[in-house]
C-alpha cells in the first residue's frame, strides 16, 4: 500500500501553470488572478472513495471518485469542460486520465521527501506543484 496522500496540503511550488492554463483556454484576465494565488489541496479518504479538494481565496474545486473506476467530471469553475475520468495507482504515484476534448489531459499524485507533489499536463503542457503539510 503506498503512502497516504490524505490531509492538508499548502502549495510551496508552480511551475508553468501559466503554460497549462494556457493549454485549457483559459482568459488572459482569469490566468492573472489565479497564477497569484496559493492552493491548499485537501485529501480525504472515505472508504473506498477520495475526495480531493482544491481550495483557494479565488475558487475552489472539489471531486471525489473511487480508484479504478471510471467516472463523469466536471471541471467547475476550471474550464468548465466534461471528462470521462479514471484514477488509478501506478506503483506509487496516483495518477489520472481525463478523457474529453483536451488531447494528453491528466495529472499525477505522489509524495517525495515528505512533500505532495502534483503534475498536471494538458497537450504539450506540464504544470509541476509542490505541496507541503499543514501543521
Ligand atoms: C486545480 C486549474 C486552470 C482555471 C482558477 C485557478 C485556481 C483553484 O485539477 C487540479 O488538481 C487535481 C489534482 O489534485 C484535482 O482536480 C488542479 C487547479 C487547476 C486549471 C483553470 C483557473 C482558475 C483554482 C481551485
Amino acid at each position: 500500500m503506498p503512502v497516504s496522500l490524505c490531509g492538508s496540503w499548502d502549495m510551496v511550488s508552480n511551475v508553468n501553470f501559466e503554460g497549462y492554463m494556457i493549454a485549457l483556454g483559459i482568459s488572459l484576465y482569469t490566468r492573472k488572478i489565479a497564477l497569484k494565488i496559493k492552493h491548499r489541496k485537501v485529501i480525504e479518504q472515505v472508504g473506498d472513495r477520495y475526495v480531493v479538494k482544491t481550495l483557494s481565496t479565488f475558487r475552489n474545486y472539489t471531486f471525489s471518485f473511487r480508484v479504478s473506476e471510471e467516472f463523469q467530471e466536471f471541471t467547475k469553475g476550471l474550464d468548465d469542460r466534461n471528462c470521462k475520468s479514471l484514477v488509478a495507482w501506478e506503483g506509487n504515484k496516483l495518477v489520472c486520465i481525463q478523457k474529453g476534448e483536451k488531447k494528453n489531459r491528466g495529472w499525477a499524485h505522489w509524495i517525495e521527501d515528505d512533500k505532495l507533489h502534483l503534475e498536471l499536463h494538458c497537450e504539450d503542457q506540464v504544470c509541476k506543484q509542490v505541496f507541503k503539510r499543514v501543521v
